[in-house]
C-alpha cells in the first residue's frame, strides 16, 4: 500500500516548511521533527539526530521518511560528521530498527558539484545533459557528507533491502534567484511532485535522481526522476530575462560558474553555527 503517515525530518527548514504546506495535498499526515521548535505546529517533535532513543520513537509507525535535516550548507567537518553523517546513519539504524521499509533522502547537486556544467546553445541538446550515473565530485564537506548519504543509502538496500530515492536537489525555493538557479531550479511544487514519486513509486531499491523542474536551461537528465512517476510542471524561464539582465549571463572562464555546484567551487556559503 502506498505510505499515509510520513516522517518528515527537518521540518523547520526551509525546504521543510515548503513541505510541509504542499506535501498534505497530496494524500499524507506529516509527522515533524527538528532540532528547533516549530511555531504553529504543536505536535511537531523536537530532537536531534544525536538522539537515538529520540529517533526510535519518533520513527515508530510511520510508512516512510523524507530525510531533510541537517547542515545545509558548507560547515567545519565536526559539525558536518555530527549531523550529516552520523545524523544520517542514526536515522537509518532507528528506521531498519522499526521496520520502515522506504527513505526518500535530501542528496544535492553539491555531491556531484565538481561536475563541469554543460556547455551550448539552450535548451541543450538530450546527449550534452549530465546523466546520473556520473562518477561523484563533491565540492565541499557538505557535498562529502551528501555522497557518504547516497553510499549509505546503497548499503542499506543491499544488506537490509530497505529503500531510499536519493534525489540529488539543485535548489528549491519559492522563485530562482540567481542565473545559475534558471538551471538547477526546482519549484516547491515540483518538489512536492518528485517527493511524492519517491514515495510511491514500486520497487525503486536505491535509486539516485536529479530533483528539479523541467527548465529550460536545464543541465542534467531528469529521466530517472520521470522513471518514478515525476512529471515536472514547472520551468524557471520566465525568471531568465530580469535575472541576466541584474547579474549577466554565466561566464565560462569564471570558475564560480564554470561547475555545477556553482559557487560552493570557490566560496562556499558558511552555515551559521
Ligand atoms: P535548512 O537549513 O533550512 O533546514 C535544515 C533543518 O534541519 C533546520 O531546520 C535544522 O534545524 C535541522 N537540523 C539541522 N541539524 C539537525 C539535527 N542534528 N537534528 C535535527 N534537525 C536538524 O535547509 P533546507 O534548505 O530546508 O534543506 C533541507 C535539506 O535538503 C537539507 O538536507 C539540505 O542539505 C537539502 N538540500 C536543500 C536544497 C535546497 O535547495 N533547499 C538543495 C539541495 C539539498
Ligand atoms: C544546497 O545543497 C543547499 O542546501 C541550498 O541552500 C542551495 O545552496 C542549493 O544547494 C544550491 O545549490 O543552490
Amino acid at each position: 500500500p502506498a505510505p499515509r503517515t510520513v516522517l518528515l525530518t527537518g521540518a523547520a527548514g526551509g525546504l521543510g516548511t515548503l513541505m510541509r504546506d504542499l506535501l498534505p495535498a497530496h494524500g499524507y499526515t506529516l509527522r515533524l521533527l527538528d532540532l528547533r521548535p516549530i511555531e504553529g505546529a504543536p505536535d511537531a517533535i523536537t530532537a536531534d539526530l544525536a538522539d537515538r532513543t529520540a529517533l526510535r520513537e519518533v520513527v515508530r509507525g510511520v510508512d516512510a521518511i523524507i530525510h531533510l535535516a541537517g547542515i545545509s550548507l558548507e560547515a567545519p567537518f565536526e559539525k558536518i560528521l555530527k549531523a550529516n553523517i552520523e545524523g544520517t546513519y542514526n536515522l537509518y539504524e532507528a528506521a531498519r530498527e522499526e521496520g520502515i521499509r522506504r527513505i526518500v533522502f535530501a542528496s544535492s547537486n553539491h555531491a556531484v558539484g565538481y561536475t563541469p556544467r554543460p556547455q551550448g546553445d539552450t535548451p541543450l541538446d538530450e546527449s550534452a545533459l549530465i546523466p546520473i550515473d556520473i562518477r561523484r565530485r563533491p565540492d565541499t564537506f557538505y557535498g562529502l557528507s551528501k555522497s557518504f548519504g547516497e553510499d549509505l543509502a546503497q548499503f542499506y538496500w543491499d544488506k537490509y533491502g530497505m529503500e531510499t530515492v536519493s534525489v540529488r536537489i539543485g535548489s528549491c525555493f519559492p522563485e530562482p534567484t540567481s542565473v545559475r538557479m534558471l538551471s538547477v531550479w526546482m519549484s516547491p511544487a515540483d518538489g512536492a511532485r518528485l517527493f511524492h514519486a519517491a514515495l510511491t513509486a514500486e520497487n525503486v531499491g536505491h535509486t539516485v535522481v536529479y530533483g528539479s523542474s523541467a527548465n529550460t536551461r536545464l543541465w542534467w537528465d531528469l529521466s530517472t526522476a520521470r522513471a518514478l512517476g515525476y512529471e515536472p510542471q514547472d520551468d524557471s524561464e520566465p525568471y531568465a530575462e530580469k535575472l541576466i539582465a541584474e547579474q549577466g549571463d554565466l561566464d565560462p572562464a569564471n570558475e564560480a560558474h564554470a561547475y555545477l555546484g556553482g559557487h560552493f567551487v570557490t566560496a562556499p556559503p558558511i552555515w551559521p553555527y
